[in-house]
């Protein structure tokens, strides 16, 4: 496909980086290997046991059988508290332009260095085994190996987040959990617990607004942005600070899925996003994300009517503008998943010099819970010499043993200061390299207490509802009404109306349609204010990538195979769907491999649908009932249609927005072209309204 819109730096895509080159020292290929026990021996039996008689029992001396199952026993870990379900992919970051005005990282100085990143994305609430496409948050989080060390960005694909203070972070996640007395129900939101917890915590409504948004049912992790949500801070070579926070923006636009999609989605392919992800890379269709930051100055910390340490609150960016330094792109998936995507260990205070932290206490939280807890998960506190923790940078300290350690410290030294080895490892001041703590002056009493300026919880859930166009309005009216028809407590959903009756009258007045509540006395918040940003609407829109299911029989006319081209040369993926495997033959001899049987296909694994003409062909077709409502549901989740000829016949509607019709003798490339425009456009909401 064209990448040339997208890739501008071609030249790294396929280049090693210095990641890759260290973990290619741990990387074993067993292909044409003899087989071993873990301690080299050459086995010479690997199926039977060693036993007293053929029909005798097993023998305590078969040490290769014992080293195993043994093995076996114990080849999973605790999967994470949360986040436990993710994927990752290798990649590398570069800056458009230095930022060494502002950071002194040495990252972020010079546009020809080449960073190498992992990053991982993931859902929050579900086992490591739930699905995909579940109504939830996205982790996104990227460890960059700088020359500097490791530095770590562990954002999610919102901008702010349901608590203000770590310390009611386990309240929080206890309650979007399974329900503890039976496990029910896995990654949803949609329960008793969850909606009580925001019932009574007011502090949610900002990031509830976010999580019933269709923010929470992203397309494809390659089309969601990303954020760091806290303010952090840059400090550069003077000393000078700036607050900065930063994000993501997806090359290809931000989109999502509809709700009716996703739940079928969770059932045909649970590993929906995941399978997007590899295929894209696999097939060099490199995911790329622009790095942004939003600056204000330390005298600017007060300017503005919320409080930039309250991770519950955004800068909206027609105030503060996301200035686009970098680009990373990711081009290599893992060659092992547990290795790389179970093992890699994420922490924000993973920084490098240059980066630095704010009071944000939900912020200072996490300082201490990421180390914490791969302790338990990863079983010791040697997790860093894991391959895929290892940072580029050397590593010398008088941290010893525990654990599984692997690196050999030589010499009798292991202690500082000492005389032995001249005083080494040595600090080295912050002047020539060494981190230095940001001296920020602090200044107060000993108290368990948030500031009232944290105090203000619906301005910006309103400033967020006020941002959205009437489709989306609408998706969360529904999310609310879906979630809040899953809680059985009557109370709680009369709660939550009249919660969000201080978000909008209007959205809770409509919330309330259906649930059997009293609909709101309160009037909603005075906020009147909106922020374009927000919308999804406004996103890019590219037809790139997009998933096209090709409805063809024997038979089919020869403006299929040039509007086929036509599509993959806009870089449009084409997978021909008929009703049974192998090749199709068209009206004029020319074949085409079928990808999928209608029996395997379904219309929620495509972006849109093309039928083919031919009479012969669509008759083919209509030989599997199901190719109707193949057609039909993939117009209900608004998906642009197309058809030649006779593959009208198909389709549910004639005619109307995201549907293309070539009738007999029309240009097929005025046709292709349409429905290029369409697949652009993503969805065609205009079917609902
Ligand atoms: Fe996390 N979070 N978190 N979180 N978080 C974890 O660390 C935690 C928060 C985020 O792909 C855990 O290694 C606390 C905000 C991501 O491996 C744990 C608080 C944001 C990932 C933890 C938060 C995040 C995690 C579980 C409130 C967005 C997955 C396993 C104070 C800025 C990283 C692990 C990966 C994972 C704690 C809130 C993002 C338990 C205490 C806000 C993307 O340490």
């Amino acid at each position: 496909m064209d990448n040339s819109n997208s890739n501008s730096n071609a030249n790294n895509s396929n280049k090693k980086t210095s990641k890759d080159q260290q973990l290619e020292q741990f990387t074993v290929d067993n292909d044409g290997k003899n087989l071993t026990t873990n301690q080299g021996l050459t086995v010479s039996e690997d199926e039977h046991s060693l036993k007293a008689g053929e029909r005798g029992p097993t023998l305590m001396e078969d040490f290769h059988f014992r080293e195993k199952m043994t093995h076996f026993d114990h080849e999973r870990i605790p999967e994470r508290i949360v986040h436990a379900r993710g994927f990752g992919a290798h990649g590398y970051f570069q800056l458009y332009e230095s930022m060494k005005d502002y950071t002194k990282a040495k990252f972020l100085q010079d546009p020809s260095v080449v960073t190498p990143v992992f990053v991982r994305f993931s859902t929050v609430a579900g086992s490591r085994g739930s699905a995909d496409t579940v109504r939830d948050v996205r982790g996104f989080a990227t460890k960059f190996y700088t020359e500097e060390g490791n530095y770590d960005l562990v954002g999610n694909n919102m901008p702010v987040f349901f608590v203000q203070d770590a310390m009611k972070f386990p309240d929080f996640v206890h309650a979007v959990k399974p329900e503890p007395h039976n496990e029910i129900p896995q990654a949803q939101s949609a329960h008793d617990t969850f909606w009580d917890f925001v019932a009574n915590n007011t502090e949610s409504a900002h990031m509830v607004m976010w999580a019933m948004s269709d923010r929470s049912l992203p397309r494809s992790f390659r089309m969601m942005e990303g954020f760091g949500v806290h303010t952090f801070r840059f400090v550069n070579e003077e000393g000078k600070a700036h607050f900065v926070k930063f994000h993501w923006k997806p090359v290809l636009g931000t989109h999502s899925l509809v709700w009716d999609e996703t739940q079928k989605l969770a059932g045909k392919d649970p590993d929906f996003n995941r399978r997007d992800l590899w295929d894209a890379i696999d097939t060099g269709n490199y995911p790329e994300f622009e790095f942004g930051v939003q600056m204000i100055g330390e005298d600017e910390e007060f300017n503005f009517d919320f409080d930039i340490l309250d991770p519950t609150k955004i800068w909206p960016e027609e105030i503060i503008p996301v200035r686009i330094i970098g680009k990373m792109t990711l081009n290599r998936n893992t060659d092992n998943f547990f290795a790389e995507t179970e093992q890699i260990a994420f922490h924000p205070g993973h920084v490098v010099p240059g980066i630095d932290f704010t009071n944000d206490p939900l912020l200072q939280g996490r300082l201490f819970s990421y180390t914490d807890t791969q302790l338990s998960r990863l079983g010791g506190p040697n997790f860093h010499e894991i391959p895929i923790n290892r940072p580029i940078a050397p590593v010398h300290n008088n941290q010893r043993d525990g654990m599984h350690r692997m690196t050999i410290n030589k010499g009798p030294v292991s202690y500082h200061k000492n005389g032995i080895a001249g005083n080494t490892p040595k600090p080295v001041p912050a002047e020539r390299g060494g981190y230095e703590h940001y001296t920020e002056k602090v200044e107060g009493r000993k108290v368990q207490a948030r500031s009232d300026s944290f105090k203000d919880h619906f301005s910006q859930a309103a400033l967020f509802w006020n941002s959205m166009s009437e489709v989306e309005k609408q998706h969360i009216v529904s999310a609310f009404q879906f979630e809040l028809g899953k809680v059985q407590r009557k109370e709680i959903r009369q709660q939550i109306v009249d919660l969000f009756a201080n978000v909008d009258s209007e959205l809770a007045t409509r919330i309330s349609e259906g649930l059997g509540t009293i609909p709101p006395q309160t009037s909603g918040s005075a906020s009147k204010d909106s922020s374009p940003a927000l919308s999804m609407m406004n996103t890019v829109k590219l037809p790139l990538t997009r998933k096209v299911a090709v409805l063809a029989g024997n038979g089919f006319t020869d403006e299929l195979p040039f509007v086929l081209a036509q599509l993959q040369q806009a870089g449009i993926i084409t997978e021909v769907v008929s009703p049974k495997l192998g090749v199709i033959t068209g009206k004029s001899g020319g074949e085409l491999e079928v990808k999928h049987s209608l029996l395997g296909a379904d219309s929620v694994l495509f972006d849109a649908v093309l039928v083919a003409g031919g009479a012969l062909s669509v008759s083919e077709l209509l030989t599997e009932q199901k190719v109707l409502d193949f057609v039909k549901e993939a117009y209900q989740h608004f998906k642009p249609i197309a058809a030649i000829a006779e593959g009208m016949n198909l389709l549910p509607a004639a005619s109307g927005e995201g549907i293309v019709v070539a009738q007999e003798n029309e240009d097929p490339k005025l046709f292709g072209q349409a429905f290029i425009d369409a697949i652009a456009a993503h969805r065609h909401w205009s079917r609902t309204i």
